[in-house]
Formats: C-alpha cells, structure tokens, sequence
C-alpha cells in the first residue's frame, strides 16, 4: 500500500508526454537502492530513462513492474549480468524456469545458528560502511563457533562468492571487493598462526600459479593443512613453477599444494600444472582445488572440496 501511494504521488508528465517517476520513487516502489539503479544503467544499459530538461532521469511506471521481476530473479540467486541484458520474454522464461526446478542458482547456507540459511546481510552492510572491526569481530565469532571445516566450507567461501556476486549486480564497487576480501584473508592467516606454531608434521608447499591472483581458496586450504598438523609454506600468489619447484626442494616437502580460481583458462590451468608435475621430484605429492583445477592430470590428486582434502589428511594423519 505504502510503495502504491509513493509511485502516485511522485508520478509526472514524461518528456514524451506519457507518465514518468523519478529515480528517487522507483527505488522506493522497488526497494532497489539509486544507485544500483545508476550503475546498472551504465552497466547493463537498463533500466533506460527518458530525460527531463533539467537532465533528471524520468522512468516509465511499466519499469516498476519490470523491476521487481528482476529483483526476484536475483533474489532466486540469478546475477544482475545474466539477467539485466535480457529481453522481458527472456526474464520470464527463466522465471518459468527457476519455479519449475524450484532451484535456486546461490549455494545453499546453512549454517545460521540454528542450522538456517545464515544471513549476510549485516556484514555486507559492515562491508559498504568500510568497518575493518566489525566484519573481522564477525568473522572470528563465526570462527569459533562453526570450527575450520564449516567456517572455511561455508562461509568463507559463500562469503566470498557473495562479495563477488554483489559487485557483478552493481550494489558494490571494485574498492567494497577488494576491502571485504582484504579483511577476510587477513582472518584467515590470523586463525592459521597457532597451528602452525604448533605444527610438527610434514611439510606442504602452498601455491598459485603463475598470473593467479585468487587467493582466497589457497588459504583455506593452507588452515586446514595446518589444521591437520602439515607445516605449510605458504608461497602465495603468482608463483612461477621454477619458485615452486625450488622450494619443495630446498623445504624437502611430502606435497605441493596448488590452488587454481576459475578465472585461469582451462588450457592454462592444465598446461601449468602438468610443467609443475614434470619438474618436481616424483617423490612429492602434487594437491590440487579449486574451481579452475584441471581434472586427471597424471601423478596429481585433485580434491573436489575442503572437505574431501580435510578426510584424506585427517587419515593420513592418523
Ligand atoms: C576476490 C576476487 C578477486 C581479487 C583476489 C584477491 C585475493 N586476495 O584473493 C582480485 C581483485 C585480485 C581479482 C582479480 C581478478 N579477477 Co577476480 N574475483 C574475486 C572473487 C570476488 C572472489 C574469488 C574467491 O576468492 N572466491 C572464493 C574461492 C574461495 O572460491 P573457489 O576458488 O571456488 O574455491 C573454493 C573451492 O574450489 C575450494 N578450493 C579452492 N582452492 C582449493 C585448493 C585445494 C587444495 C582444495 C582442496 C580446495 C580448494 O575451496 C573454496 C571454498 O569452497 C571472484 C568471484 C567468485 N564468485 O569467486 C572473482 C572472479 C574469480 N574474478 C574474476 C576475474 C575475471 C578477475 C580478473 C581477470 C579481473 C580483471 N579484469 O582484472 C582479475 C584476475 C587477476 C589474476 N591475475 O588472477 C572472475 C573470473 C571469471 C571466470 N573466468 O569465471 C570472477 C568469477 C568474478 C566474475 N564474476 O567475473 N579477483
């Protein structure tokens, strides 16, 4: 009722004479924030306003309607990238879609405290505030009470993949991103030092590849090896195969641990790894994760998730 009385209220003659809104009235009837509503407009080309003289935005009331179809597929767990770019009979062929399935295209969180979805949204608002002590007294609380595996699994990563998510619908920038994932990859070297004080087992190179800069499943992976008593030394990110290779010598380690994002091409991912494989000593173990690693390569192990690493190396351990 209250949204109705907004949009009528704010409604005007549009510059080609039929009825228009504001920017303002449209994010209050849809709940969409102005300037989402501005950088997918320069994102995506939509929503496309008229303009007043004095170059204010002027939205046809048909884009209110339009608008809440789109919410709702990005509520379903659609992107703003997939979705804004489409034709309105596209929109409701994947609305048909997504009811019938009755899927939705976000991983499923439950690990809220009473096994419910977990809810991102106060974090995520400490995100857009630039609040370092919040999100990191958040994320340690979290640490505590769901232990490595569920923290890592799902919520870090969700963590992560939401932050990219909101950048790709336009509800954050490039600094939010790289803030949030600042803060995130900061806990988890933090939560991984007592381990490895502590650690007295074999030792793990942890790398990337050369030209991969996604830390963030590396350092999972690199807590739960210490976690599991390894001695990780931690390379990092864009690491040439020679450096890897050098280490795992000089280190005399059991493996070699890589973590390879979605972001390297496929053919790229293989070939380096493969170089990798080839130059160490056939003694060491090669680990591979990651949503970018590539599947059967010979004398490497690749795990599907954390946690399928965490069973092999809780075994191995005892
Ligand atoms: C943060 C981020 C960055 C940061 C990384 C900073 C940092 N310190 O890590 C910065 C800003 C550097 C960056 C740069 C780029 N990025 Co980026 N980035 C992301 C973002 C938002 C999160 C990445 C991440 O950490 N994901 C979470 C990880 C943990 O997920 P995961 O890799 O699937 O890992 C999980 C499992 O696979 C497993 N796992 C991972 N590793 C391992 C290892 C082992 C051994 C095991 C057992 C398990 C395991 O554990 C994880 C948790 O379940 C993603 C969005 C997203 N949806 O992922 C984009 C994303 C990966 N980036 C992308 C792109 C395109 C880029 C750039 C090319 C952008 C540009 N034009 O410059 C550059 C490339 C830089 C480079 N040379 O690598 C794209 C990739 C597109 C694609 N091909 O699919 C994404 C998907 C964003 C998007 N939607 O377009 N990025």
């Amino acid at each position: 009722m209250a949204t109705k009385r907004v949009v009528k209220k704010s409604v005007v003659a549009g510059a080609a004479g039929g009825a228009g809104i504001s920017i303002g009235a449209l994010s209050r009837a849809t709940g969409i924030p102005v300037q989402t509503l501005r950088t997918w407009e320069r994102r995506y080309g939509a929503p496309v306003p008229e303009r007043k003289p004095s170059g204010h935005r002027l939205y046809s009331l048909a884009e209110v309607e339009r608008l809440r179809g789109i919410s709702a597929l990005l509520a379903a767990g659609h992107r703003a990238a997939d979705v804004l770019p489409r034709s309105d009979a596209e929109r409701s062929v994947m609305r048909d879609t997504a009811a019938g399935s009755g899927e939705t295209a976000s991983p499923a969180l439950r690990v809220g405290p009473a096994g419910e979805p977990l809810d991102f949204t106060p974090v995520l608002q400490a995100v857009r505030r630039f609040d370092r002590p919040a999100i990191v007294a958040w994320l340690h609380a979290q640490w505590s009470r769901l232990g490595p595996l569920l923290f890592l699994q799902d919520l870090a990563g969700p963590f992560l993949q939401r932050i990219g998510e909101q950048w790709s619908d336009g509800t954050i920038e490039i600094r939010h991103e790289h803030f949030a994932t600042a803060c995130l990859t900061d806990v988890l070297r933090e939560v991984r030092e007592p381990f490895d004080r502590q650690a007295k087992g074999p030792r793990v190179v942890a790398a990337l590849l050369s030209g991969d800069r996604h830390e963030g499943g590396l350092l999972m992976a690199g807590v739960l090896l210490a976690v599991r008593g390894f001695r990780v030394v931690y390379l990092g990110v864009d690491t040439p195969a020679a450096e890897v290779v050098g280490a795992a010598k000089e280190a005399n380690v059991a493996a070699v641990v890589v973590s390879v994002s979605r972001s390297v091409p496929a053919a790229a991912a293989r070939r380096g790894v493969v170089a990798l494989r080839g130059a160490l000593p056939k003694r060491v173990a090669v680990w591979l994760g990651g949503s970018g690693s590539p599947e059967k390569v010979a004398g490497c192990t690749r795990f599907q998730s954390l946690a399928e690493m965490d069973a092999v190396l809780a075994a191995s351990r005892r």
